[in-house]
Parts: structure tokens; C-alpha cells; sequence
């Protein structure tokens, strides 16, 4: 599979308001765009060290998946993204290597970039996304 690096980590916060001071104030980030993903009911708020971008994720409903995980485990890491130049590819190489998909085929996530999910409960708790430029 022809992965990169890491293009984000997700965490799951409360609110992105609050959270912000910690990733600004105390490790001097900046963070450089906030945008809602409708799709996924969540706010993202993007911050960028080296080629990795720390995700910040607030639920915008109570049926958005960042509020059952904050529900059930609290805030914290929701999930790690690999670039790949292929989405669809590495999903289907991942099912055929017997890992349940979320998404099928590419969707469209944040920052205009194609995205799909692998199942946690088949990649070691750790919910999975691949990530490609948008085309
Ligand atoms: N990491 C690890 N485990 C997770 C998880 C996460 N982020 N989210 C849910 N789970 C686990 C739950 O703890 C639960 O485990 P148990 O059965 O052991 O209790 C199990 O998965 C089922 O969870 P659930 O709360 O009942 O939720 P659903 O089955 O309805 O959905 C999942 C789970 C992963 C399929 C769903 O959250 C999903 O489709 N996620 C992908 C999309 C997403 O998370 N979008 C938000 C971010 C979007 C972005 O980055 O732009």
C-alpha cells in the first residue's frame, strides 16, 4: 500500500472554542482554518506541524460520531489518517487483506480531500482513514 506519511490525527474535543488555547497558547500552534464537514456533523479546526495537521473535532449534532465516542470514552485521540496517492485502491486493498470498510469508495471530507474509513474494530481499536488530494 502506498502510504506516505501521517496527513492527521483526530481528536475528539468538547468544544474547539476551549481547546484551541491549549494547542495555541501552551505548544504554540497556529491554527489556520475552521471549517464544518455537514456530511460527518462535525467542526474541524486544522493546525499544521511538519507535513501532519492536528484535527480538532467537535460534534455538531448529538448523532455525529464525535459525540458517541466523546459519550462513551470521553475526549481524546478519535483517529489517525495516512496520505495515500489512491484511495479507493487502499481501501480495497485493505478489505481484501480482510479489513472491514466504513466507506466503500472516496468521499469528499475536510480541506476538499478525498477521504475513506477502515473499521476500528478491525485495525486494533485504532479508527483508520485514508486521505488524498482532492481531484
Ligand atoms: N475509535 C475507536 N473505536 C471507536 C471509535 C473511534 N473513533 N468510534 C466508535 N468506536 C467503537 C465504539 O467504542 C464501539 O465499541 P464497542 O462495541 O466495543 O463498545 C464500536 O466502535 C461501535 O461504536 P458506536 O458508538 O456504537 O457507533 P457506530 O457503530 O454507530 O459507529 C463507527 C462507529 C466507527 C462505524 C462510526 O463512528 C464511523 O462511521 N466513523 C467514521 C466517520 C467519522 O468518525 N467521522 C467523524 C470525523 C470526520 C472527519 O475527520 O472529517
Amino acid at each position: 500500500m502506498n502510504l506516505s506519511h501521517i496527513e492527521h490525527i483526530g481528536i475528539a474535543v468538547n468544544s474547539i472554542e476551549e481547546a484551541k488555547t491549549y494547542f495555541e497558547d501552551v505548544l504554540g500552534l497556529k491554527c489556520y482554518a475552521v471549517e464544518e464537514v455537514a456530511d460527518q456533523k462535525v467542526k474541524t479546526a486544522f493546525f499544521k506541524i511538519g507535513e501532519t495537521k492536528i484535527e480538532l473535532l467537535e460534534a455538531t449534532s448529538e448523532e455525529s460520531p464525535v459525540a458517541k465516542f466523546i459519550a462513551k470514552k470521553g475526549q481524546g485521540i478519535h483517529h489517525i489518517a495516512f496520505a495515500t496517492d489512491d484511495v479507493d485502491k487502499s481501501l480495497k486493498e485493505a478489505e481484501n487483506k480482510g479489513v472491514r470498510l466504513i466507506d466503500k469508495e472516496k468521499r469528499k471530507g475536510a480541506e476538499g480531500l478525498n477521504i475513506g474509513f477502515l473499521h476500528p474494530k478491525f485495525t486494533l481499536g485504532v479508527l483508520t482513514e485514508f486521505c488524498e488530494k482532492g481531484k
